[in-house]
């Protein structure tokens, strides 16, 4: 490191351990504000600089085209020593997002009526759903409530838990029961990661498709029963809608800490509390106290574990990437099925547009212990996906709700190509 890197260095870090972390957030109950924050996207390298940048601020990771990029989160007072920094470092970057709020204010714009007209189905009618804009969870629960209701031949609703604010947990099956022969079945969640909105819109319409427009996905619904539950951290997911909108874990209390949440993505329980996880409260990546910890997990993991020798396919949706993801996830590590899992994978992948890369998570990502796909394939799920929707980053988290149904059609074709080769 030259000499004025290495004073700008200094100083940078004595100003961020004086400030912390994300928007600006007054008192606990008012609204996160990220007025003139930005998303810089840079290369990925070991340059140390990279590692004091992320204990200040966010950093996520994202491939496009088989090349590694960070795209970091700064907030405005920092925006200026971050970019010299970056010069000093000779380290290109590019601005992604010039003022997340303005990005955040826009992004759940009502979009193109015509769309709307064409999804109103009974029940959404019913409980003023829609795939135009995002929902609130309450919307999103009548929605489930109504289908189980008024489609009570193919699906069942099911509440599996109730979150750790006390909220419903819901999953809904789809199945042509009383065959005679047990079907296989596949598992499709959502809303793991509360900011992550464009996967509870997604997962819903999977939902919405495969239920009001059933006919349309006989060859899916005639080999599969399909288990979908578009929100499983719904505390976490109202949170981002009211206070902070780039909030990630659930919203639980943690003992001794005044920060709450866990990640529920590192609280699963194989290879719980390894890489990529931290022990600290405060961190977006928090392990909880115990695998298993949070309410919401737990009833994933009952759930799953009394119907898992049925269960051929385990799929959970995130953003934001473009990436479909297979185990393991914890490490670096081979395993047997690998290729078998790359092939359905680029078949997903193809199905979706081709523009997804595929690989193994923890190498094609970073490795994180304590996921939700790890633990389903060591459940014995064989074909268990993460599938990071879009974008690659020009929007990020805030995905604008015009972006919704195309993701989601994408998506469907995906699960359906995917369902189809296994
Ligand atoms: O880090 C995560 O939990 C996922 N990415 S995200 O940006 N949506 O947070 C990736 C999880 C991949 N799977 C495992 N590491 N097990
Ligand atoms: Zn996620």
């Amino acid at each position: 490191m030259n000499r004025s890197l290495e004073m700008l260095f200094i100083l940078f870090t004595a100003i961020t351990v004086l400030q912390t972390v994300t928007g600006v957030d007054i008192f606990e109950t008012e609204r996160t504000l990220y007025n003139g924050f930005s998303v810089l996207r840079t290369e990925d390298t070991d340059e140390p600089l990279i590692e004091a940048i992320r204990s200040s601020t966010e950093v996520w990771k994202v491939t496009v085209d088989n090349a590694t990029y960070l795209d970091i989160l700064v907030k405005p007072e920092l925006q200026n020593m971050i970019e010299q920094l970056l010069n000093c470092a000779n380290m290109s970057y590019t601005t992604l997002i010039q003022d997340l709020q303005k990005a955040i204010d826009l992004e759940n714009e009502e979009s193109d009526e015509v769309a709307v007209a064409s999804f109103k189905t009974s029940c959404a009618t019913t409980s003023g759903m829609s795939w135009t804009q995002y929902q609130s969870y309450d919307t999103i629960s009548s929605y489930m409530d109504c289908l189980g209701s008024q489609y009570g031949y193919i699906a069942q609703l099911y509440t599996i838990g109730s979150s750790s604010e006390g909220r419903p947990l819901k999953v809904i099956k789809i199945g042509t029961e009383g065959r005679g022969q047990r079907k296989q079945s596949i598992w499709i969640d959502g809303g793991i990661h509360a900011r992550e909105w464009i996967s509870p819109a997604a997962v819903s319409y999977l939902l919405m498709e495969l239920v009001e427009n059933t006919n349309t996905h006989s060859d899916l619904l005639n080999q599969y029963d399909v288990y979908v539950m578009p929100v499983m951290n719904p505390d976490g997911y109202e949170y981002t809608r009211e206070s902070n909108r780039m909030w990630r874990k659930t919203r639980s209390l943690n003992r001794g800490s005044s920060c709450r949440g866990v990640d529920p993505n590192r609280n699963f329980g194989y290879e719980w509390g390894g890489k990529g996880t931290s022990q600290d409260p405060c961190s977006d990546i928090y392990r909880g106290s115990s695998a298993f910890s949070e309410p919401e997990t737990q009833a994933v993991r009952d759930f799953i574990t009394a119907r898992k020798r049925n269960i051929k396919m385990y799929l959970t949706f995130h953003s934001y990437g473009q990436m479909v993801l297979y185990p393991w996830g914890y490490d670096a590590v081979d395993h047997r099925d690998e290729n078998e899992l790359d092939r359905v994978g680029r078949i997903g992948s193809r199905a979706a547009g081709n523009k997804y890369t595929v690989g193994s998570a923890a190498k094609v990502l970073y490795p994180a212990a304590g996921g939700s796909d790890d633990w389903a394939m060591s459940e014995g799920i064989k074909f268990s996906y993460t599938i990071e929707l879009p974008d690659t980053g020009s929007h990020g988290f805030i995905l604008p709700a015009n972006q919704i149904i195309p993701v989601s059609k994408e998506a469907l074709q995906a699960v359906k190509s995917m369902a189809d080769s296994i």
